[in-house]
C-alpha cells in the first residue's frame, strides 16, 4: 500500500475482552449440527483414503465447503437503537467498532469471526464506492434526490443538493487529488484498530474540527462518507464455528442510498436481527424497518430489543412491550411469530470487560430489578458475572440464532455435501461391484469409454439446461404478466382514490395513500412464481440425475436401483426491494406543492397516476430483472455444478490406466473395502434430512 493511494501503515492489534470466556454460553442448539459437520468430515476423509485420485480431490474439495461455512447475521435497526454496540458485545470486543452518539455506522461493517484464525486480528477490507455509485449519489442527491426531483419538489431536492455538495467539498478537500483515484478502489490492512476503523466507517459532526488541530490525521484522509463496505476478519475461539455478523447503517439515514445497500445485505444474509430501542417501543420508522424485513419468513428474524437498562420497571414494562410488538407486527403483516429477546448492550459490554462496578445508578438498578423477576422464573444460576451476562440477552440471543443456522443454512449444508457425498460413494461403490463381478483374472472392460461417456454427458447436460431456461422463461412470462397487472389495479384505486380526496377534501388537506396493497400484491405474485419455478426445477433435475444413473446403469451393467441424487434447489430469496422506501410514504411537503400547483382533477388525475406510476417502477424493474437474474443464475449454476461433478466422477471411472479402469481392480476390488464403503453409505444417508 503506498501513501499515495491513502492507506496508513499497519496498526497494533486491539486489546481482548477480559471475560471473553462469556462467549462461549448460548451455543448448545448448535451441537447437533456440529456432530453432523464432523461425522461428514470423518466418512469424506475415509472415502479420500479408499478411492482413487478423483475421488480424493472430490472428497478433499467437499471436505473444503464444510470448513469453510460461514453463516451470516444482519443487524439492522432505527439509529441509534444500538446495533453497533451489540455487534461488539457478539464479537466480544468492546470498542472496536466506534459507538457513540456522535459518531454513526456509514458503512455495511461485515466481522468474520473464525475460531480458528491464527491471530486475534488479522486483515480488514475497504471497499469505495465506484464512479457510478458516487455520481449518482452526488449528482442526483441518491433515491431522496430522484424522488424529490419527481414529485416536483425543487425545493427538497434543493436542499438535499447542498447538503451533497457540501459532503463533496469536504471530501474533496479532505482527500484532495487521491480522491479521484481512490473511487472504485479496495484499501487492505493486514491488521487493524479501533481509529483505523472509525475512519473507515464513521461520518460524525465534530471530526473536520479535530482534523484541524492534527495535521497528521488530516494528511491521512477520514474515507468514511466514500466507504460502501468494510470485512474486518478477528479470531474468536470461543465459537464453535465460523459467523459473520453485520452491522449496518440506522435506517432512517440521511441518504436513501445506503437503504439499498442494506436491502443488498438483506438479501444476502439469511437471518437478520432487527434491533430495536426499548424506550421508544414500536415507533414509525420501526414500522418501516420491519415492513423491509416482511418478506423475510418469521424463523429468520429475531427481534432484539436492546437498551433495557434504561427502562424504570424492566420486570413491568418488558411484558407490556412484548405485547405491543406482537400486536404491531400481526396488525402490519410483519413476520409475527420472529422470535423477542430482550436485552442490553451496555450491560453486556460491562460484563465482557469486567466493569460491572462502572454501572450507572439507574442502570444497576433495572438490573436489580430484571434479575430479580428472571430468577423467580427459575432460569438464573451462576456467579453474579454469569447472571449478568445472561440478562444481557447475548446468550439468549446467540441460541436463538443457532437454532435457526442448524435448522436452517446449515441443515442445506449438510443436505447439500452429504447429496454429493453420497453421489460420490455410490460411483464408487459401482465401480467395485464391477470389478468384483469379474472372474479375477483379465481386467473388466466397461460398456462406454470415457469418449462416449462425455459425449452422453454432453447430451445430458444440453437437454437438460435447454430444458430449464425455456420452463424458467415460461414461469417469468406469467410472473410478468400477473405483476403488471397488479401494478396497473394499484394505480387505477391510488388515482381514484386521490380524485375522491379531492372532491371531498379539497386542496387543504394533505393526501396520503399506503402502498400496502401494492406490496401484498407483488409479493403473492412472487410467491406463485417461486413455488411454481420450485417445481419445475425440482422435476428437471430430477430428471437430469436419472440420465445420469441410466449412464452408471450402462457403463457399469448395473440391473438394479442405482440412483442419484439429484441437487436440492437452490433456495428462491426474498423478493426484499418490495419493501423499499417508495415515495408514497413520504409525508413531506412537497406533495403538497406539488398537488396545489395543479389545476383541474382530471388533468391532475393524469399526471399523478404517471407519477405514481415512476415512484413504483423502480421496485418492479428489480423485480422483474436483477432479482430474477439472480435466482435464474443460482439455479443454472447449481445443475452445472452436479453435472460436472458427475463428470469428473463418472469419466475418471472409465478412464484406463492411473487411477482408470485398469486400476479399478486394485483400488476397489478388495472385500474389506466393499464393507467400508457400505458404512460410509448409511452415514451419508442418514445425514441427509431429505435425500433422494
Ligand atoms: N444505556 C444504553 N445505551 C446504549 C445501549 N446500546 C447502545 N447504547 C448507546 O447508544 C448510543 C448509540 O449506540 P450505537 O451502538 O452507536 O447505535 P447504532 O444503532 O449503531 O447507531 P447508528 O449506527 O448511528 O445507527 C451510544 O451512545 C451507545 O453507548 C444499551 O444497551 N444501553
Ligand atoms: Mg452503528
Amino acid at each position: 500500500m503506498n501513501d499515495e493511494s491513502g492507506a496508513p501503515e499497519m496498526r497494533s492489534v486491539i486489546a481482548e475482552a477480559k471475560n471473553a470466556h462469556l462467549l462461549k454460553s448460548g451455543f448448545g442448539k448448535l451441537a447437533g449440527f456440529l456432530e453432523k459437520s464432523r461425522e461428514l468430515d470423518a466418512v469424506l476423509g475415509e472415502l479420500a483414503e479408499i478411492g482413487d485420485e478423483t475421488t480424493r480431490g472430490s472428497a478433499e474439495r467437499l471436505r473444503q465447503q464444510l470448513s469453510a461455512f460461514e453463516p451470516s447475521i444482519t443487524m439492522i435497526g432505527q439509529v441509534k437503537s444500538g446495533k453497533t454496540s451489540l455487534v461488539n458485545a457478539m464479537i466480544g470486543r468492546p470498542g472496536l467498532l466506534p459507538a457513540d452518539v456522535n459518531p454513526w455506522t456509514s458503512v455495511v461493517t461485515s466481522l468474520h469471526l473464525d475460531p480458528e484464525a491464527p491471530r486475534a486480528a488479522n486483515g480488514a477490507t475497504f471497499r469505495f464506492f465506484d464512479d457510478e455509485e458516487w455520481s449518482r449519489l452526488v449528482e442526483k442527491g441518491g433515491r431522496l434526490g430522484e424522488l424529490a426531483s419527481r414529485a416536483g419538489a425543487d425545493e427538497e431536492l434543493e436542499k438535499v443538493h447542498r447538503q451533497i455538495e457540501a459532503m463533496r467539498e469536504k471530501t474533496r478537500n479532505r482527500l484532495g487529488r487521491r480522491f479521484e483515484m481512490l473511487l472504485g478502489q479496495e484499501h487492505e490492512y493486514s491488521s487493524f484498530d479501533e481509529d483505523l476503523i472509525e475512519r473507515y466507517v464513521c461520518l460524525g459532526d465534530d471530526f473536520d474540527a479535530e482534523e484541524d488541530d492534527d495535521p497528521a490525521s488530516a494528511h491521512q484522509g477520514r474515507f468514511a462518507d466514500i466507504t460502501k463496505s468494510a470485512d474486518l476478519h478477528l479470531r474468536r475461539a470461543e465459537l464453535p464455528l465460523k459467523l459473520c455478523v453485520r452491522d449496518t447503517p440506522g435506517v432512517n439515514d440521511t441518504f436513501m442510498m445506503r437503504e439499498q445497500i442494506t436491502i443488498r445485505s438483506i438479501r444476502e444474509s439469511r437471518i437478520c436481527v432487527v434491533v430495536l430501542s426499548a424506550h421508544q417501543a414500536l415507533s414509525s420508522v420501526d414500522m418501516a424497518l420491519i415492513r423491509l424485513i416482511s418478506s423475510i419468513k418469521s424463523r429468520e428474524v429475531v427481534i432484539f430489543v436492546n437498551r433495557i437498562d434504561e427502562l424504570a420497571d424492566p420486570a413491568k414494562q418488558i411484558p407490556e412491550i412484548r405485547d405491543a410488538i406482537r400486536q404491531t407486527l400481526k396488525k402490519h403483516e410483519g413476520p409475527a411469530d420472529a422470535q423477542i429477546i430482550f436485552g442490553s448492550a451496555y450491560w453486556a459490554l460491562n460484563a465482557l470487560s469486567g466493569s460491572l462496578g462502572a454501572l450507572t445508578r439507574e442502570s444497576a438498578e433495572a438490573l436489580l430489578n430484571w434479575a430479580e423477576s428472571v430468577l423467580r422464573n427459575g432460569e438464573l444460576n451462576g456467579s453474579p458475572l454469569e447472571t449478568v451476562w445472561h440478562i444481557s440477552g447475548l446468550p439468549a440471543l446467540f441460541s436463538a440464532l443457532s437454532e435457526r443456522i442448524s435448522e436452517s443454512v446449515g441443515q442445506e449444508m449438510i443436505d447439500r455435501v452429504a447429496r454429493s457425498a453420497g453421489n460420490l460413494t455410490k460411483g464408487v461403490q459401482a465401480a467395485s461391484e464391477f470389478v468384483a463381478a469379474g472372474d479375477g483374472n483379465a481386467p473388466r472392460i466397461l460398456h462406454l469409454d470415457k469418449a462416449a461417456l462425455n459425449a452422453e454427458l454432453d447430451r445430458i447436460e444440453a437437454r437438460s439446461l435447454d430444458r430449464l431456461a425455456q420452463e424458467f422463461d415460461t414461469m417469468v412470462a406469467g410472473y410478468h404478466n400477473r405483476l403488471d397487472r397488479a401494478h396497473a389495479n394499484f394505480l387505477e384505486r391510488a388515482t381514484a382514490s386521490l380524485i375522491g380526496h379531492l372532491e371531498k377534501h379539497g386542496e387543504e388537506k394533505i393526501w396520503s395513500y399506503e402502498p400496502t396493497g401494492l406490496r401484498l400484491l407483488l409479493r403473492s405474485a412472487y410467491q406463485v412464481f417461486g413455488t411454481k419455478l420450485q417445481r419445475c426445477t425440482k422435476t428437471v433435475f430430477g430428471d437430469a440425475a436419472s440420465d445420469v444413473a441410466d449412464l452408471y446403469r450402462r457403463a457399469f451393467e448395473i440391473e438394479d436401483e442405482f440412483k442419484i441424487a439429484p441437487p436440492g434447489t437452490p433456495r428462491i430469496p426474498p423478493p426484499v426491494s418490495i419493501d423499499q422506501t417508495i415515495a408514497l410514504d413520504i409525508r413531506g411537503n412537497w406533495w403538497r406543492s406539488w398537488w396545489q400547483r395543479r389545476r383541474g382533477y382530471q388533468a391532475y388525475a393524469e399526471a399523478f397516476y404517471k407519477m405514481i406510476k415512476a415512484e413504483t417502477d423502480p421496485m418492479l424493474v428489480d423485480l422483474k430483472s436483477a432479482h430474477i437474474e439472480a435466482v435464474r443464475n443460482d439455479l443454472t449454476a447449481a445443475l452445472k455444478d452436479f453435472l460436472s461433478e458427475q463428470r469428473s466422477m463418472l469419466t475418471s471411472l472409465g478412464e484406463p490406466g492411473e487411477g482408470g479402469r485398469a486400476s479399478l481392480e486394485e483400488i476397489f476390488g478388495g472385500r474389506a473395502t466393499k464393507e467400508r464403503l457400505d458404512a460410509i453409505r448409511g452415514t451419508m444417508d442418514s445425514l441427509t434430512c431429505n435425500a433422494a
